[in-house]
C-alpha cells in the first residue's frame, strides 16, 4: 500500500516573521501525519482523528478537515496538472491545535503522495508552494511558508534557518549538550486564532504601506515613528524577532544555551505585548517556569491563542517540575496541560 508521511515542526524562534520576509528557525519532529493514497473512481477521504469518511466532488469545500486534502488537489491542478480521483486514508500522531503544524503536515503528506503516485514533475519547493496555496486560498488562512517548508526539508539533528524572503536555507546542527527542548501543551485553542492571524498579517501590510517600504528588511527603527501605536507594536515585533533569530543561531552554534533561553523569553514577551497573539494559559506556563532551576527559557510556539509552550531545559528536569505546574494550572484553568517530548526528525518520507 502506498503510504507517505510528513512531520510536524517546532519553531525554536522567529514567530510571525515567515509572512514578513523574515527569518525562522524550525525543526521537523518525530510526530507525523500519515496518508495512504489509492487511485479510485471518486474522491473519498477518511480521517482516523475525526473518525469520519467523506465522499466529495472535485474541489468541493466543506469548511472542515477535508478542505486540506482537497485544497492540495485544487492547488496541484492550479499548477496545470490533473489529479485523478483518489481514496485517502489519514492517520496522525501529531496533535491538532497544539501549535505543531498538523495542517502543513497533512498538506505536505498528501501533496507528496499525489506527486509520487501520479509521477508529477514537481520539486520540493513546489510542494511547499502547493501546501501554502491550499491553506491560503482554499482553506483561507493566509499562512507563511515555514511549516510546509519544514515538513518538506526538515532533517534529523538539524534546525533549518530559513530566509523567507529568498527561500534560501541552511541547516544548523541541533547539539543541545545537557539541555533539551520540550513542549507543554495548554490544551486550549481559542476560536479567534485564524481570524486574528489574518488580521495580524493585514496590519503588517498596512504598516509597510504607511511607511512606504516593500519589506520589513528595509525598515529602520526611526521609520516606525509615524505609525499609529498598534501598527508600531506589530512592526517592532517583526523587526526585533528577526534580529533574535540570527542571535539564536549564533548562540546555538556557540553552545551558549543560557543566551538562547533568554532569547526565547524575549520572544514570548514580544509576542504577548507587541504582537498580542498569546493568551492567559500560555503566559501562565511561561511565567510559572521562569526562574525555576534548570529552566533556561520558554515561549509560545506557532500562531498563538493556545497551542504549546516550547521550553529549553536541562535534560529530564521538566519531569520534576511538571506535577507542580499541572496542579497550579488545573486550579487556575480547570484543565490539565500536557507534556510532549519530541526529537528532531527528517522531512516527508515514503513508507
Ligand atoms: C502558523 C503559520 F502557519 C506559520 O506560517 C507561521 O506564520 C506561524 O503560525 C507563526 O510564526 O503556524
Amino acid at each position: 500500500m502506498p503510504k507517505f508521511r510528513a512531520p510536524g515542526r517546532v519553531n525554536i524562534i522567529g514567530e510571525h516573521t515567515d509572512y514578513n520576509d523574515g527569518f525562522v528557525l524550525p525543526f521537523a519532529i518525530d510526530k507525523y501525519v500519515e496518508v495512504d493514497i489509492q487511485p479510485s473512481d471518486r474522491f473519498e477521504f477518511h480521517s482516523d482523528t475525526f473518525n469520519e469518511t467523506v465522499v466529495l466532488e472535485r474541489h468541493q469545500k466543506l469548511g472542515k478537515w477535508t478542505d486540506y486534502p482537497m485544497g492540495v488537489i485544487w492547488a496541484i491542478e492550479q499548477m496545470g496538472f490533473k489529479v485523478e480521483p483518489v481514496k485517502i486514508h489519514i492517520s496522525s500522531t501529531l496533535p491538532i491545535g497544539s501549535g505543531l503544524s498538523s495542517s502543513a503536515a497533512l498538506e505536505i503528506s498528501v501533496a507528496y503522495g499525489l506527486r509520487e503516485i501520479f509521477k508529477l514533475p514537481i520539486d520540493g519547493k513546489q510542494l511547499v508552494e502547493i501546501g501554502v496555496k491550499a491553506e491560503r486560498e482554499f482553506v483561507g488562512v493566509r499562512c507563511g511558508v515555514m511549516d510546509q517548508f519544514t515538513a518538506v526539508f526538515g532533517k534529523k539533528d538539524y534546525a533549518l534557518l530559513l530566509d523567507t524572503m529568498t527561500l534560501s536555507f541552511e541547516y544548523v546542527p541541533l547539539n543541545l549538550g545537557d539541555y533539551e527542548f520540550v513542549l507543554i501543551d495548554t490544551q486550549v485553542k481559542h476560536e479567534l486564532s485564524s481570524s486574528e492571524y489574518n488580521k495580524r498579517r493585514a496590519e503588517c501590510e498596512q504598516a509597510l504601506k504607511v511607511i512606504s517600504k516593500k519589506s520589513f528588511r528595509e525598515v529602520k527603527p526611526e521609520d516606525l515613528e509615524i505609525l499609529d501605536p498598534i501598527l508600531k507594536k506589530r512592526a517592532k515585533h517583526v523587526i526585533d524577532e528577526n534580529a533574535r533569530v540570527l542571535k539564536a543561531v549564533k548562540a546555538l552554534r556557540e553552545n551558549r544555551f543560557y543566551l538562547l533561553g533568554e532569547l526565547l523569553y524575549e520572544s514570548h514577551t514580544s509576542l504577548r505585548d507587541l504582537y498580542e497573539v498569546s493568551c492567559d494559559e500560555l503566559d501562565f506556563i511561561v511565567g510559572f517556569l521562569k526562574g525555576k532551576l534548570g529552566i533556561l527559557g520558554a515561549r509560545m510556539v506557532g500562531g498563538g491563542f493556545g497551542g504549546s509552550v516550547l521550553v529549553l531545559a536541562r535534560k529530564n528536569i521538566i519531569e520534576w517540575i511538571f506535577p507542580e505546574l499541572d496542579e497550579h494550572y488545573f486550579k487556575t484553568f480547570g484543565k490539565h496541560p500536557k507534556l510532549i517530548k519530541v526529537q528532531s526528525d527528517d522531512g516527508m518520507k515514503a513508507l
